[in-house]
């Protein structure tokens, strides 16, 4: 027999598996561009285990160096560019070494995996299999 909520949960089981699968695969890369004397975004969120990369589009060389020591880019040639993998959560202040008023943050979040969306869509898929259920013994009720 068709029973709409095993198939339901079925397939968010299935939807969870593969974007968690995907997620795991799929580490962002975030872009931050350099202009002669800015970082753009200057402020950036991302989520523990992305990456972020510096690309130089000014006519001088700059850096992308940590205020904590966490990282350190070394001259950054215009055109050139320079990734760094967040492993860690925490907000990370950062400047330029040639030049002290170019200055950025890192904030870097946890990944939260009971918030996945994988999660977020078996919540939505339970309720939508819960709503038809009801809905099935509403109209059954009905018919009596
Ligand atoms: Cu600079």
């Amino acid at each position: 027999m068709f029973e709409p909520r095993r198939f339901i949960s079925f397939t968010g089981m299935v939807f969870l598996l593969v974007i968690s699968l995907y997620s795991f695969s799929s580490a962002t890369i975030h872009d931050i561009s350099i202009i002669d004397f800015a970082f753009v975004p200057q402020i950036d969120t991302v989520v523990q285990g992305d990456t972020v990369r510096w690309t130089n589009n000014g006519a001088l060389p700059h850096t992308s160096t940590s205020n904590s020591g966490v990282w350190n880019s070394g001259t950054i040639s215009p055109g050139s560019s320079f990734l760094f993998q967040f492993n860690s959560a925490g907000s990370f202040s950062y400047h330029c070494n040639f030049h002290p008023s170019m200055t950025g943050t890192i904030a870097v979040y946890r990944s939260m995996p009971a918030f996945s969306p994988g999660v977020i869509m078996i919540l939505i898929l339970l309720l939508v299999g819960t709503g038809v259920w009801l809905l099935r013994r509403i109209s059954i009720a009905g018919a009596k």
